[in-house]
């Protein structure tokens, strides 16, 4: 081995969690130091490194393909300063009755035929009422029955709630975490982190796969990114699917003026997110329709393997699934 294959090796080794071995009496697998000495790392060895770590789990010319559909679109009694859902900000989203089951049914065939694997359904609410879950879990064995996998996100759940969501077919439950706690209050007050956690745990414990990430570019700092993996990565089970998200700017949401995050400080943030949760998807989730090809390229290289799939996301655009074709067969990737 020559000199600088050796440096290169030792890189490579200090990336791999010598903490791994410990995880099951779980008290911290990375440390904030480690993930800030990841963020910190030169840009082509973080990702040569991610890229690494991610090829040792997957295999990296394949991606998942999930498809949103808001099935209850705004009127949000919540304040989550980036999303124009809410009531409390003037946006172009109307307050909208939930969608009838016949027409879920026909977007999720939409989805299956366009390529989709999974169906996510998303409602604009604080959480669901009990009358809204018998709704949801019939649209939920209905997607199931077409042999999609089946992911919700409807807000916080009550007690008994995740169960009924996982009798009736639930795979995965998307509940975000956002960002770190420290900056959480800043963006969000009708409800905590704690919340959050909590409702994190009603999922793992009623067996469904847990989908939590968070968005960035809302104007946090490095270390709060640092803090929002730590978080994620250190859950006595990490979460099955991690969406990153960059901030959608929507005109009326007091985010709007939040300054643009450097788009390698994104892949970073994915790179990072890969070496400490190595079993994760990780999914380049909203804001690829800012993304060149090339960033986008980047992503799935440090570890992204996961998108949204379909022109719209929830109320926001994303790339044309004819674009997100061509690029996949550019770059020789295939989906899972
Ligand atoms: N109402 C439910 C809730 O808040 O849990 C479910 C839907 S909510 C829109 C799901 C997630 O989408 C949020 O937690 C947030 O992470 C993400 N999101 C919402 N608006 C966004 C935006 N403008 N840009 C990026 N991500 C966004
Ligand atoms: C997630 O992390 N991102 C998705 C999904 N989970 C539900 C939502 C992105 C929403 C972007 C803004 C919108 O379209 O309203
Ligand atoms: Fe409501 Fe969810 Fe939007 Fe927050 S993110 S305002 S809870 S729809």
């Amino acid at each position: 081995m020559t000199k600088s294959e050796s440096a290169l090796k030792e890189k490579t080794v200090s990336f791999i969690n010598p903490k791994k071995e410990q995880s099951n009496n779980k008290k911290e697998v990375w440390s904030k130091a480690d993930i800030k000495k990841f963020f910190e790392t030169p840009f082509n060895d973080l990702i040569f490194n991610a890229h690494q770590v991610h090829r040792s789990h997957f295999d990296p010319n394949r991606v998942q393909l999930s498809t949103l559909l808001s099935i209850k679109t705004g009127g949000c009694s919540e304040d989550c300063g980036y999303c124009p859902q809410s009531a409390r900000y003037d946006t172009t989203v109307d307050n909208e009755p939930i969608m009838h089951i016949d027409d879920v049914i026909s977007a999720a065939k939409q989805a299956k035929d366009a390529g989709a694997t999974r169906f996510c359904m998303g409602a604009a609410w604080r959480g669901p009422k009990e009358k809204d879950i018998g709704l949801v879990e019939n649209m939920i064995s209905e997607v199931k029955s077409l042999g999609l996998e089946t992911c919700a996100t409807l807000g916080m759940l009550k007690d008994g709630q995740a169960e009924r969501l996982k009798d009736a077919g639930l795979d995965y439950y998307n509940h975000n975490l956002d960002t770190s706690p420290e900056y959480y209050g800043d963006i969000i007050s009708t409800r905590t982190y704690q919340d959050r956690l909590d409702t994190l745990s009603r999922v793992r414990d009623a067996n469904i796969n847990v989908c939590c990430g968070g968005i960035v570019g809302m104007g946090e700092s490095r270390e709060d990114r640092i803090n929002l993996i730590y978080q994620l990565a250190n859950m006595s089970i990490p979460p099955e699917s991690v969406p990153i998200n960059l901030l959608t700017k929507v005109e009326g949401t007091p985010l709007i003026e939040a300054p643009e995050l450097d788009h390698f400080e994104f892949i970073r943030m994915i790179a990072v997110a890969r070496i400490c949760m190595p079993e994760s998807f990780v999914r380049l989730s909203a804001g690829r329709e800012s993304m060149s090809d090339g960033v986008q390229a980047l992503a799935f290289f440090a570890g992204a393997n996961s998108i949204f799939y379909g022109e719209e996301l929830l109320t926001t655009g994303n790339p044309d699934v004819e674009k997100d074709q061509q690029l996949f067969k550019r770059l020789d990737i295939k989906p899972i």
